[in-house]
């Protein structure tokens, strides 16, 4: 069967819970914005075909079902990602804080070359709500070798920035080490143990 597009990249999003993960995925996926809290169980992951500068590629963005609440993601949720949006609230310090966390439990977990972007959500938010500064989220990107966008799901601030942002940094990778460009990976999703339907996504995912 002929595809119609060259590669799977393997995404997930990170972060505190409340951060808006969820509805970055659906955001981009979407492109709605859920103002209610959403409940992320059931939902394993979403696709999204994008043109990559000319080349079609399979974004399959993964949200955690709540696991980031008792910090019970798996070595497993990490087989096969080749990259990660890393998200905290620039209204919620401890989400900044908890930074720390996530990047120890990236680096325990996922593969030692993972490409790496930090989100700062709600950044439509002035002060007083605001508490964590631009400059930080600069400074700790700028630590750990991570490009960095502020963003606002509720506003559509850099979304797509953000997404197209990592997939240029999964090809570049993928390019120097020789992968060709129509190699297709989208075994991404069966080794993980999941299977598709004729729509190519989960049972039960909307997208
Ligand atoms: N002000 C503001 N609120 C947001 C934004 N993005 C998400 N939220 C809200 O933050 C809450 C948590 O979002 P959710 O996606 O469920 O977070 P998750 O637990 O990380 O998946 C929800 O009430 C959203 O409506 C944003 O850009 N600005
Ligand atoms: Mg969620």
């Amino acid at each position: 069967m002929a595809l119609d597009f060259a590669a799977t990249y393997k995404v997930l999003v990170l972060g505190d819970s409340n951060v808006g993960k969820t509805c970055i995925v659906h955001r981009y996926c979407d492109e709605r914005y859920y103002d209610s809290y959403i409940s992320t169980i059931g939902i394993d992951f979403k696709q999204k075909l994008i043109n990559l500068d000319g080349v079609p590629i399979k974004l399959q963005i993964w949200d955690t079902a709540g696991q980031e609440r008792f910090r019970t993601l798996t070595t497993a949720y990490y087989r096969g990602a080749q990259g990660i949006i890393l998200m905290y609230d620039v209204t919620n310090l401890e989400s900044f804080n908890n930074l720390s966390y996530w990047l120890r439990n990236i680096q325990e977990n996922a593969a030692p070359d993972v490409i790496k972007v930090l989100a700062g959500n709600k950044c439509e938010c002035n002060e007083p709500q605001r508490v964590v500064e631009k400059e930080k989220g600069e400074k700790i990107a700028e630590n750990f070798d991570m490009p960095f966008f502020e963003v606002s799901c509720k506003m559509n601030v850099n979304i797509e920035d953000t997404f197209l942002t990592l997939a240029r940094k999964i090809r570049e990778q993928r390019e120097q080490r020789g992968y060709n460009v129509d190699d297709n990976d989208h075994g991404v999703a069966l080794a993980n143990g999941y299977s598709r339907n004729s729509q190519g996504s989960t049972s039960g995912c909307p997208c």
